[in-house]
């Protein structure tokens, strides 16, 4: 293949398009790594309407971890504490088809989980869905998303009766007003950032509110930065909101007739003078009142949010709370205005259209309504198969396998031994398992550890598949190479395990287009109607944003709406949004006397969660050769701990060291430390040996943004004396 591919970025959900060129143009050298693999050129998409050429680090080195520690072929065992053994797909299909037999017969089908990921391509969730909750009549299958993006989807259901941001990225140029809570947008939706920095950069009226304990590269750009205390996210809407009702800088037209239950959410919001919303966020009192200058005297504010706000014991709430702000001021369906979840996974978007939760079904339907379940059902011929009960979370999945409730556990594109809370916990009751099927493009990797079978997939690059983005835009993201080994597309393994159960006929395609061209159907009339897309449409005109239903012409699809709700009705029974009434209930587990600091946790710009890619660039893991926590200076001083020096933090549940990294940046009393370092790359330095379960009651995302700690400094080591980094890595996984 000489040519270049158009594909989008498999890393964040800006979903930035690519072009891909191959190692070596015709007559030239081959471009190779240190270890002789091949590298794929790769720039940005300048065709691609969401980046417009645009990429960062991460894309930009993308596919210098594409030959790396690959996982090959198929390797089994029958107990945790032998070695792997090659086998072939068939020995390891018999081996999952009798255990999900065993397991469904003796325990019944919810004994089966499956736990998948917002980085599988559309049809991987589409034909996973199908397998789980249609042939074989369980809701368990939960992804990595519960962990992400869960509370906007509750919140977008609750407030607007369906799930979908209603926002688009050209509204990052058109508002006067960009409020950013919780989210790190300059190193963790870096493009999105860059569209929204120029834009303020050019226009001195255009004002910039962040909201985040730490200063974050995105609020050192930001016009004004409430370092609030972890957890008062909702104190400080409630409070901007009592200030907007004092000063009448209210929509009441909108409120009357496009809106319920306004009267509840005033009476809430009356007990936010601004005086102790100050005094309880942390804050200036003169900052909370610009704040909501900001809102009153702007015409279009866009809000902007992801980790600091979903993962929180209150994440659905806060999200309603912040939806509350949009609907109170009408900054909703218009150009530059609205409440915009930022997706955090390249297809989590995707994944939601799939019905890619326990609780959910394809085309935004909902697993507790009959009406869905049933047209679900009638679409996959398969009558009376869906549970009328949501499946098991993520956290219950773990909770299933300490109870031994959970029989099959089968793992795919996510790596839950580093990424769930409460790791040890997690860990003992992967430990448990009865059986473990643990399905990735990489070896080694921290789950392993813990699988009984090992299934090599293919990953981005390798397979011709859909994403969504953050802001609705569909890519076909098309194969340029060939996978390792034996590696095989997610979609093709979940069906041929369908196959051999006795489904056949549920699953006739004969390659991913099939798929997705079925999986189209059941968006049909539905808010996310994307009937009008195909593969060969979608490669033939570019990325496509949705709705776009069966019949769109060509010149309609470009200038279609690319905002929802701008007729302002809602997808609720009267068309009307929901207000939310919510009093802030404050974190699952504040600091005491015991445990004195708030620990929140995070990304950096550079690495990729688990680093199962990032942790393999030599240009990424030299610029983060050590796990590290952010102290502030006054903290620092009190317990003695010097700047580069390593530090033991412990919460209630486990420990971890980390080297010091005293600023400013961080708030008094709060300390942060990134997500990235599992057990595969540095010893004893994990963030969620810390973290905590407790979950929002509504969309069961965890708390893993705030939990208390202790830091002891350990004896003077500064990390100038530590091994180079390549000796650090990587370790034996336990
Ligand atoms: N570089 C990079 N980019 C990524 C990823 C990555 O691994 N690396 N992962 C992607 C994924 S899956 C996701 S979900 C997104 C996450 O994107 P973000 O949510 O932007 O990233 P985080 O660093 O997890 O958290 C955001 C901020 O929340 C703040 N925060 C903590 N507690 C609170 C609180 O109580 N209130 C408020 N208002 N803020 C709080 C933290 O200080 C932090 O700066 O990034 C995506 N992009
Ligand atoms: N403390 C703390 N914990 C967190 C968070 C936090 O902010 N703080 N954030 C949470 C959030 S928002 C998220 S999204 C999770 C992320 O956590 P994980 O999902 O565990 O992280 P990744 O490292 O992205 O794991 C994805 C895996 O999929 C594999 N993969 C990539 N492509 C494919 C493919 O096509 N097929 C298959 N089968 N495998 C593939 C990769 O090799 C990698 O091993 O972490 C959560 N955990
Ligand atoms: S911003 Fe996100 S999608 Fe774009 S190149 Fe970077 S990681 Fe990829
Ligand atoms: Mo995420």
């Amino acid at each position: 293949m000489t040519r270049s591919t158009k594909t989008l970025c498999p890393y964040c959900g800006v979903g930035c398009g690519l072009e891909v060129s191959p190692p070596a143009a015709p007559g030239k050298p081959t471009n190779r790594d240190k270890q002789g693999n091949p590298i794929w050129k790769v720039k940005g998409d300048r065709s691609h309407p969401s980046s417009q050429g645009m990429v960062c680090v991460k894309g930009g080195t993308i596919a210098e971890a594409l030959d790396k520690d690959r996982l090959k072929y198929p390797m089994m065992r029958d107990s945790l504490d032998e070695p792997f053994r090659k086998v072939s797909w068939d020995e390891a299909f018999d081996r999952i088809v009798d255990r999900i037999q065993t397991a469904r017969f003796l325990h019944g089908p919810d004994s089966i989980c499956m736990y998948g990921s917002g980085q599988f391509q559309t049809e991987d969730y589409y034909t996973a869905q199908k397998l789980l909750k249609g042939c074989l009549g369980t809701n368990n299958f939960d992804a990595n998303s519960r962990l992400c993006m869960s509370s906007a989807v509750a919140g977008y259901i609750q407030s607007f009766g369906s799930d979908g941001p209603p926002c688009c990225y050209d509204d990052l140029e058109e508002t006067d007003c960009a409020f950013l809570i919780g989210t790190n947008t300059a190193e963790c939706h870096p493009i999105v950032f860059n569209r929204l920095r120029k834009h303020h950069k050019k226009n001195r009226n255009v004002k910039m509110i962040v909201v985040d304990p730490r200063k974050t590269q995105t609020a050192e750009a930001a016009d004004l930065h409430l370092a609030i205390n972890p957890g008062t996210d909702i104190d400080l809407l409630n409070g901007i909101a009592n200030l907007l009702m004092r000063w009448g800088k209210i929509n009441t037209l909108f409120i009357e007739d496009g809106t319920q239950n306004f009267p509840a959410y005033a009476e809430v919001i009356a007990h936010y003078p601004p005086e102790l919303v100050a005094r309880k966020c942390g804050i200036r009192l003169d900052d909370l009142e610009k704040a909501a200058r900001y809102w009153a005297d702007s015409k279009r504010v866009l809000s902007m949010w992801s980790m600091g706000i979903n993962q929180s014991s209150e994440g659905t709430a806060k999200v309603r709370t912040i939806i509350n702000l949009h609907l109170m001021t009408g900054n909703i369906g218009k150009p530059g205005a609205g409440p915009f979840s930022l997706t955090g996974q390249p297809n989590a978007m995707g994944g939601r259209e799939a019905g890619g939760l326990a609780h959910i079904l394809p085309g935004y339907r909902v697993v507790k309504n009959p009406q869905h379940r049933q047209e679900v059902e009638t679409y996959w011929k398969l009558p009376g198969f869906i549970n009328s009960n949501p499946g098991l979370a993520a956290w219950d999945m773990i909770l299933g396998l300490e109870t031994g409730d959970v029989r099959v556990f089968w793992v795919a594109a996510t790596n839950p031994a580093v990424s769930m809370p409460d790791i040890e916990r997690t860990k003992a009751a992967l430990r448990k398992s009865n059986f473990t099927v643990m399905q990735d493009a990489y070896y080694p990797i921290e789950t392993a550890a813990y699988a009984h079978v090992l299934l090599p997939a293919a990953q981005w690059g390798e397979k011709s598949g859909i994403m969504t983005n953050s802001e609705r835009v569909v890519t076909y993201c098309r194969a340029f190479r060939d996978p390792p080994g034996q590696a095989r597309a997610d979609w093709e393994i979940f069906a041929e395990v369908g196959r051999r159960l006795g489904f056949g006929e549920y699953f006739p395609w004969r390659n991913s287009a099939d798929v997705y061209g079925e999986f189209v159907g059941l968006t049909r009339d539905r808010l996310c109607d994307m009937t009008g897309l195909s593969h060969d449409r979608l490669a033939e005109l570019g990325p496509i944003q949705w709705p776009c239903p069966e019949g769109m012409a060509e010149e309609e699809v470009k200038n279609s709406s690319k905002r929802l709700y701008t007729n302002l009705e809602f997808a609720t029974p009267d068309k009307r949004a929901k207000f939310a009434a919510y009093h802030s209930k404050g974190l699952a587990e504040p600091a005491d006397a015991e445990f004195p600091l708030v620990l929140t946790t995070g990304r950096v710009y550079e690495h990729w969660h688990t680093q199962t890619r990032t942790g393999r660039i030599e240009k990424i893991t030299k610029k983060h050769p050590h796990p590290f926590i952010e102290i502030h200076p006054r903290d620092a001083d009190k317990l003695g701990i010097d700047n580069d020096t390593w530090v033991k933090v412990r919460s209630r549940r486990g420990e971890g060291n980390f080297l010091a990294r005293v600023t400013k940046a961080i708030a008094p009393g709060t300390v942060f430390v990134p997500m990235h370092w599992g057990a595969l790359w540095a010893e004893n330095s994990e963030a969620n040996a810390l973290t905590h379960p407790e979950a929002c009651p509504d969309s069961l995302e965890p708390e893993l943004k705030a939990c208390a700690v202790q830091l002891v400094p350990l004896a003077t080591q500064f990390a100038s004396e530590l091994p180079p980094v390549e000796t650090l890595q990587p370790t034996a996984v336990p």
